[in-house]
């Protein structure tokens, strides 16, 4: 890898991967770029490409322009966002990615990353220790497009050699970038609301227990799948990737060990149908057996950071 383009890189895991990405390739060999223009100055040191992922022309002279050899296409529509716009999740997340793949393939890219999700699983998936293989039968446009890219991955990686890799990251939790419309987000809003308000109202329910992983090991996971010898992966874009499991109440009582006035209340909705089919834990022997996959945050850790960050965000 000489030169990546981070496409959806002003996105929460985005922000976060580039900054990564430059410590470990230089700023000079990571290209940022996004549809939408960096309000908030995310990106200092790289690069900024303002091109939308389903415009075929404008990925391809972004490819020409800089040379790139490596795509991480993380621009996508999620899982709340997708329900209200199925449309756009199909566009944004399929089309976007078919042209990543067949500019992939086209300039006979290095590899391409892209990211699954939990959401692959459905109604009809084991939910607890969620194996790596089973039935996926999503329920959301969303799942949807994220069983079909893992789909399209393993075709042309198998027709065409591409290096197609990706994650089924569970629930992302950060503090740098806020999430862009999960299911998920309320375990990075209740951070902010137990701080500012020591209260807050939860759109899961009480028990809807989720896989969860905190930023610094998804980052590091995905740099170590980029990273890994192709030769030890038997496997494209579906890697299981587990890290922590909690509820909302789960979390709200570890939060209270450090703001013992916290309060939680329940009202759930749309989100929470969407939630009470993922997993609630997830087997990730493969990704540990193929590439040494190891996570290093727990929840009691993850939560005494979280709040130590936000509040130096919340609290002036
Ligand atoms: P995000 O919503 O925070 O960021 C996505 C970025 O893509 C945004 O900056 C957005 O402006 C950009 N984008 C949207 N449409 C675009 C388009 N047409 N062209 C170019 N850019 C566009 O999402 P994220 O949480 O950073 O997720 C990144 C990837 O990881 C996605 O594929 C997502 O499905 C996957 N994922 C995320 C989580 C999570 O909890 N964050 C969990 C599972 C999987
Ligand atoms: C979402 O909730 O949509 C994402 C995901 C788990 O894919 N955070």
């Amino acid at each position: 890898m000489k030169k990546i383009l981070v496409i959806g890189g002003l996105g929460q895991i985005g922000s976060e991967l580039t900054a990564e990405f430059n410590h470990c390739y230089g700023n000079n060999n990571v290209v940022v770029a996004d549809a939408v223009d960096d309000k908030n100055g995310i990106v200092k040191n790289n690069v900024f490409e303002k091109i939308d992922v389903t415009d075929f022309n404008a990925v391809e002279s972004t490819i020409k322009r800089h040379n790139i050899d490596t795509i991480i296409n993380l621009a996508a529509i999620l899982s709340a966002s997708g329900e209200k716009n199925p449309d756009l999740a199909w566009r944004v997340n399929i089309d976007g990615l078919l042209n990543v793949i067949r500019l992939g393939i086209q300039y006979k890219l290095d590899r391409v990353m892209v990211p699954s999700s939990i959401a692959v699983f459905g109604p009809q998936s084991v939910l607890y220790n969620t194996p790596q293989e089973t039935v996926l039968t999503p329920n959301t446009m969303y799942g949807v497009t994220k069983v079909i890219g893992e789909m399209l991955g393993d075709y042309y990686f198998k027709k065409h050699g591409l290096d197609f890799r990706g994650i089924r990251y569970p629930g992302i939790i950060s503090h740098t970038t806020l999430p862009g419309g999960g299911t998920t987000d309320y375990a990075v809003e209740i951070f902010y609301e137990a701080l500012k308000h020591k209260t807050y109202n939860c759109f899961l329910s009480a028990e809807a227990c989720l896989p969860m992983m905190y930023m610094p090991d998804c980052v590091r996971g995905t740099l170590e799948l980029l990273e890994a010898d192709r030769s030890q992966l038997k496997r494209c874009g579906n890697y299981n990737l587990s890290a922590m499991s909690f509820s909302p109440e789960d979390l709200a009582a570890e939060i209270r060990k450090h703001i013992p006035e916290f309060t939680i209340s329940y009202a759930p909705d749309f989100r929470n149908e969407i939630a009470k089919y993922w997993p609630a834990s997830i087997d990730d022997s493969a990704a540990r057996a193929e590439w040494g996959w190891k996570p290093e945050w727990d929840m009691s850790a993850m939560v005494a950071d979280m709040l130590k960050e936000v509040a130096k965000k919340v609290i002036k």
